[in-house]
């Protein structure tokens, strides 16, 4: 019941399962896996799609044969296997030439540079047949205001969306791009924080229809905020592009947890918007496996990511066939027609007969509304006592 399927497109990072378990504090606790066990590793647990960033498959210093034997393997490993590769994306942020970021950083050279280097990782996702392009920043970001004016920074980065860009248009590649926000990591203040930054953003680029959101259930939480709300703000604009799947809890560190590890029913409500709007991209787990895991442990750990979506898919789907929840639902948001002529858009005639209309104030602060028991009946379908 709860197996995957290639039509639930669930994707993984070569990051991801392939983490070692370094932290600032430690070294790594696992062998590095390489992109080819990897990719074996994922087919064993039922993923549809590997994603990557250039230098996890490519090192950075790799030389071009190096690179084209990696590509060959890589390659090979996935024709074996049946995985695709749905996502790619840069390193902008490991290599110490981005130590002031990429695209906003005070170095013209270095800004250069991360163009440069993301052409040629565009390239490769595209050789590798990727249909998304992610932008996450990285480093894009602040200790000091005094350093970079804000302003600037904006511009920068747009200046660097518009020319690449133009780049897959010039090249005929059938790519979309997708922002990823990150409000305060590596660098306590980052540029575009939220998703709602980032559709704000795009609004203001030369081709806005090619360039959607990668919203992450840490980052948003990072910040406080309720991720299935920027999801659908992203949904709705017809930005969702690509989702980043993990967990977090408030106030913590950068964690990264598996996929409903820590808020199930902030992940049950992520999970119900996203199959009740038919979104249709890549469920990408962008998360890690506890540091303690050993390879089987990260096996169980990406098994739960898949796993824990597929309950909560099937719990949505009885949230909309429970009687007494619809019942409830139906009620909540019944309407007697009686104020239809108010309804849609603006006319001058309208405006002049609502203002004119009488409302009984003290009768509408009056009703209450069930959402108590509405919500008790959720948690309970989620204890499965339902
Ligand atoms: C990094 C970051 C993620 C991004 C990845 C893509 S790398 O792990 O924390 O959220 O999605 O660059
Ligand atoms: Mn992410
Ligand atoms: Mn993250």
């Amino acid at each position: 019941m709860y197996t995957p399927k290639p039509e639930h497109k669930f994707s993984f990072g070569l990051w991801t399962v392939g983490s070692v378990g370094r932290d600032p504090f430690g070294e790594p606790v696992r062998r590095a896996l390489s992109p080819v066990e990897i990719v074996h590793l994922l087919a064993e647990v039922g993923a549809w799609g590997v994603n990557f960033h250039d230098n996890d498959l490519i090192p950075i210093d790799a030389t071009p044969a190096e690179r084209d034997q990696i590509v060959h393997n890589f390659k090979y490993a996935l024709a074996e296997t049946g995985i695709v590769v749905p996502m790619a994306t840069t390193n902008l942020f490991s290599d110490p030439a981005f130590r002031d970021g990429a695209f906003t950083s005070n170095d013209p050279r270095v800004r250069a540079y991360a163009l440069h280097k993301t052409m040629h990782a565009i390239d490769l996702g595209v050789e590798l047949g990727v249909g998304v392009y992610v932008f996450w920043g990285g480093r894009e970001g602040a200790e000091t205001d005094a350093a970079k004016d804000p302003v600037t920074a904006i511009k920068r980065t747009r200046e660097a969306m518009n020319f690449l860009c133009a780049y897959v248009i010039d090249k005929g590649y059938n790519l979309k791009f997708a922002l990823e926000a990150k409000p305060n990591e590596p660098r306590g203040d980052i540029y575009n924080a939220t998703t709602g930054n980032m559709l704000a953003f795009i609004a203001t680029l030369d081709h806005p229809e090619m360039v959607g959101v990668n919203p992450e259930v840490a980052h948003e939480h990072m910040a406080g905020l309720n991720f299935t709300h920027a999801v659908a703000q992203a949904l709705e604009a017809g930005k969702l592009f690509h989702i980043d799947l993990n967990d977090q809890a408030f106030g913590r560190y950068d964690q990264d947890f598996r996929f409903g590890a820590h808020n199930i029913k902030s992940a049950f409500f992520l999970v119900k918007l996203l199959e009740d709007y038919g979104y249709g991209g890549s469920r990408h787990f962008d998360a890690h496996a506890y540091r303690t895991a050993d390879l089987d442990d990260v096996k169980a750990f990406a098994t739960g990511c898949i796993r824990t979506y597929l309950i909560l898919k099937d719990k949505a789907a009885q949230f909309n066939a429970d009687p007494e929840i619809q019942a409830l639902l139906a009620e909540i948001t019944a309407d007697d027609g009686s104020l239809d002529g108010f309804k849609g858009a603006y006319s001058p005639q309208k405006a002049a007969a609502l203002k004119g209309h009488t409302f009984d104030r003290v009768a509408l602060g009056q009703r209450g509304q069930p959402y108590e028991r509405l919500d008790q009946l959720t948690v309970e379908l989620l204890l499965g006592v339902r």
